[in-house]
């Protein structure tokens, strides 16, 4: 898995995790697994943009109360920076049910439920060049070493 080059992903820390004040517990999990933060906010996503950001899953049952759940408190938008990060990172999160989440993962240890599960990360690096694309400008971007 990975090809051992530095490359950027995407990720979302989601509105359960920014409510019950995780999101240091989260980035602790991020930092110290070798992804550094390039760029970061905090925004209240609206539906449009809730909506076009998970356009993919449009038509699904698990689609309208997804929408809504993104819509429902902030979230931390940010892109993450180092070897490897996009696997890095969906390995530090655990796969999408916390119920079958490896221990010691993000899901696993925080999220509620599949669809409340604390954090977004992308899946390859198309979507995370579209992603990074959606919400930051490119001069957004912090160059870290
Ligand atoms: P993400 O895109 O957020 O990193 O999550 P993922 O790849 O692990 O999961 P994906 O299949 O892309 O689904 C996107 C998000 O939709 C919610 N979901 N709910 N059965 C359900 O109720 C269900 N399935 C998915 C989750 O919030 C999931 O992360
Ligand atoms: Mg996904």
């Amino acid at each position: 898995m990975g090809n051992n080059e530095v490359e950027r992903t995407f990720s979302i820390i989601k509105p359960d995790a920014v409510t019950r004040n995780l999101i240091g517990s989260i980035l602790q999990r991020l930092e110290s697994n070798g992804l550094s933060v390039v760029a970061s906010k905090m925004i209240r996503l609206d539906r449009e943009q809730a909506e076009g950001f998970y356009a993919e899953h449009k038509g699904r049952d698990f689609y309208e109360p997804l929408i809504e759940y993104m819509i429902s408190a902030p979230v931390i938008v940010q892109v993450l920076q180092g070897e490897d990060a996009i696997t890095v990172n969906r390995r530090v999160m655990g796969v999408t049910d916390p119920a079958k989440a490896e221990e010691g993962t993000i899901r696993a240890d925080f999220a509620l439920s599949v669809r409340e599960n604390s954090v977004h990360g992308s899946d390859s690096v198309a979507s995370a060049e579209r992603e990074i694309a959606y919400f930051f400008a490119p001069e957004e971007l912090c160059e870290r070493d």
